[in-house]
Order: C-alpha cells, then sequence, then structure tokens
C-alpha cells in the first residue's frame, strides 16, 4: 500500500494529507483506488494503468481530454435537458501538471473526479435501474454523436474486432495442450460460430454500418448512479472511447445487463439472457439517444447482442489458453469459468431469438412512431 500512498501523494498539493487509501471497484484490468485527502478535500480515484494491455497510456489520456472536452461543450451547446445531473469523468493533474505521474518502478498513475453522490450499479435489481443503464448509454452516444471518430486514437488494436480475436485464438488453440471437457465445449462452440461471427465487421464494410465514437466497455458497474435517487449520472472508464460501431457498445452493455447472474458464477444453469430487461435497457437507450441508431443499426441489433457475450467468451477463453495474461485471475480456471458464464449466456440467447427480435422490432417501432410525430 505504500507505494500507493505514494503515488496519491502526487495528485495532492504540498499542504494536504492522505488520509486512507483503499481498492476500489471491480476492473479487472487496472488496480484502482480510491483515495481521500485528510483535509476534507474531494475523495478521488486513483489507478496504476496496465501498460501490458494499454501500451500507451498518453493516447489513452489524450481520448479522455479530448472526449470529456467535447461532451462538457454539446451539453452546453443544447443537450442540457437530456443531460441534467449529468457529471463528466475529469483527469486530476500531477503536482507537475501532467495527467500522468511515473514513479521510481516504472508504473503509470492517474487520478480522477470521483463521481459525487454515486456509486457503480452493480446489479440490476429491478427495471427501472436497466432502463437507466440503456439511458446512461444513450446520453453517452449523444454526446459524442458529432465528434470526428479520426480524432481519436486507437487504444487497443483491434478491441471488439472479432476476426482479430478469432485469429489470436487460431493461433493459440493448435500450441494448447490443455483438454478436459470444458476446453473440448468451448472449442466446439467457437467453431460452430465462426463463420457467422465476422457479422458486424461484414456490415461495416459493406458500408450498412457506420463508423462512430463508441465508449467500448458501457457495462453495468461502468454506470454510476445516484445514490439516493439510483438516476444514472455518469459512464466511466473511457479508457476504450475509440472509433467502432455503437452496435458493440449496446451489444456489450445488454450482456453485461441481461445476465440473470452476472460474470463470475460457478453455477452456470443460473445464467440466461433477461427479455424485460433487455426492452428496458433500450427504451431508456432510444429515449436519450434519439435518431442515433439507423435503420442499419436495427437490422444488425440480434446478431450484436449474441455477438458481443461470444466475442467475450471467446476473449476469455484465449486468454485461459495463453495463461491468463490479459484479464487479472485469482485461480488459474478463472478465465475458463468467465469464458463458461459468456457462452451459456450466448446459448440463452439464442434460443430466444424470436422473442429478443420481437423486443427489438417494438424498440424499432416506438422509435418511428416518436421521431414522425
Ligand atoms: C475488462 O477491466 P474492466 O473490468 O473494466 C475488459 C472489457 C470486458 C470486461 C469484462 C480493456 O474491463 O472489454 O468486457 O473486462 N476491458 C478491456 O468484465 O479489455
Ligand atoms: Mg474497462
Amino acid at each position: 500500500m505504500n507505494t500507493v500512498v505514494q503515488a496519491a501523494e502526487n495528485f495532492i498539493s504540498h499542504d494536504e494529507t492522505i488520509a486512507g487509501v483503499e481498492p476500489y471497484g471491480r476492473g479487472i484490468i487496472h488496480d484502482t483506488y480510491l483515495v481521500k485527502p485528510g483535509n476534507g478535500t474531494d475523495r478521488f480515484i486513483l489507478q496504476r494503468i496496465n501498460i501490458q494491455v494499454f501500451t500507451d497510456p498518453a493516447a489513452v489520456m489524450h481520448n479522455l481530454r479530448l472526449v470529456c472536452a467535447h461532451m462538457q461543450e454539446r451539453r452546453k451547446a443544447g443537450g442540457s435537458a437530456i443531460a441534467a445531473n449529468w457529471q463528466m469523468l475529469q483527469s486530476i493533474p500531477a503536482r507537475d501538471g501532467r495527467d500522468i505521474f511515473v514513479d521510481a518502478d516504472g508504473a503509470f498513475w492517474r487520478a480522477l473526479g470521483f463521481i459525487r453522490g454515486a456509486n457503480p450499479l452493480e446489479e440490476i435489481s429491478c427495471l427501472g435501474d436497466a432502463r437507466e443503464v440503456g439511458r446512461a448509454l444513450g446520453i453517452f452516444h449523444w454526446l459524442v454523436s458529432d465528434l470526428n471518430p479520426g480524432l481519436l486514437h486507437v487504444t487497443l488494436p483491434g478491441f471488439h474486432n472479432v476476426e482479430h480475436y478469432l485469429k489470436q485464438y487460431d493461433e493459440v488453440i493448435v500450441r494448447s495442450n490443455k483438454s478436459g471437457e470444458a476446453g473440448r465445449f468451448c472449442q466446439q462452440f467457437i467453431e460452430d460460430r465462426k463463420s457467422w461471427a465476422p457479422v458486424l465487421e461484414n456490415g461495416r464494410r459493406e458500408n450498412l454500418l457506420r463508423v462512430r465514437v463508441i465508449h467500448g466497455d458501457p457495462k453495468i458497474n461502468n454506470i454510476m448512479v445516484n445514490r439516493s435517487t439510483g438516476q444514472a449520472v455518469s459512464i466511466i472508464d473511457l479508457d476504450t472511447v475509440m472509433s467502432g460501431l455503437v452496435l458493440y457498445d449496446i451489444g456489450d452493455c445488454l450482456r453485461s445487463c441481461c445476465n440473470t447472474a452476472g460474470e463470475e458464477v460457478a453455477e452456470l444453469f443460473a445464467v440466461s439472457f433477461d427479455l424485460e430487461r433487455c426492452g428496458a435497457v433500450l427504451s431508456g437507450y432510444t429515449g436519450a439517444a434519439m435518431e442515433v441508431l439507423t435503420d442499419g443499426d436495427f437490422d444488425f441489433l440480434f446478431d450484436a447482442v449474441r455477438l458481443m457475450p461470444f466475442e467475450l467468451g471467446l476473449r476469455f477463453y484465449t486468454d485461459f489458453l495463453k495463461g491468463n495474461e490479459y484479464f487479472k485471475v485469482s485461480r488459474r480456471d478463472q478465465n475458463l469459468e468467465r469464458a463458461l458464464v459468456q457462452f451459456k449466456l450466448v446459448d440463452s440467447i439464442e434460443r430466444q431469438e424470436e422473442g429478443l427480435r420481437a423486443v427489438i422490432e417494438e424498440c424499432r417501432a416506438a422509435l418511428t412512431g416518436s421521431n414522425s410525430r
């Protein structure tokens, strides 16, 4: 903890002290801490950036600054009704004015403003929570919808490109000596969906889907909700803000919100995709994002919902085969277990295809109706 306190001291002024530092959140990439300064100044988030994953932290911070400044402007320029009570993530400069502090061991640290009066949403306990998650993602997409994606750095090459993940898997699987029933299940599951998986990439190549600025990781606990009202007030974790397809975000958000059992579960039978939650997320989303979704997006929405848990399962399984290089684990088989959860979710989505397509069409019809009024 000493190293953490020393790093934290670089983000407060010389006459301040640190009263406490504690691990914060459930991220599986960076190390995240909540820092309480001694003299009552605002608490802040301190992160040791995982530079194995994000090899160019300066690019990450460039994107963060650019996107936050843009959102702030857009909000002022007319989005205030939609984004009322919305709080922007803010980077806190170190004493030397830079937004990254590099310690004696070469670790990269940054500090971010704490979102006031709010907590990360840990679970969906009612449909209102699901609607708020959708609304938060909709607000985010709306706020960045006029930002040129070409201005952002690519912080993770190949992120959300399933062809890239399939290639990595193919390279690893031939060298793997791991067997076992769960492994054979994963391999067959991937094999059976390989030819369908590049569906969004194909849509993009055929110009049916447009590349825009996306969040990249809009899972449930990246949504901050007000502690007393339950209203979504911010979306955090902007490291993967990049150019991409809004469908990556919507699919990823739904795979996280509509999984009835969460990402880390031992009992696979408890994992299923909840259609009611899905309807609530989508209605919250379209209410805030308004014209962001095109007809082409709606045409591919079912595939996106099916794809994102498939992609994450593929990433977890590949990382398990590689010996857990990317996602942090506390047990050797944890990434295999995580993969099985995601594949179970895909299976649940496939079994409910008809119902899910109906939910999507209902949402499209509601939006068309409100736009033509
Ligand atoms: C990772 O570290 P965290 O929890 O914010 C991952 C996401 C996954 C998520 C699954 C940069 O996010 O893509 O959906 O785990 N982030 C990165 O829990 O790979
Ligand atoms: Mg993240």
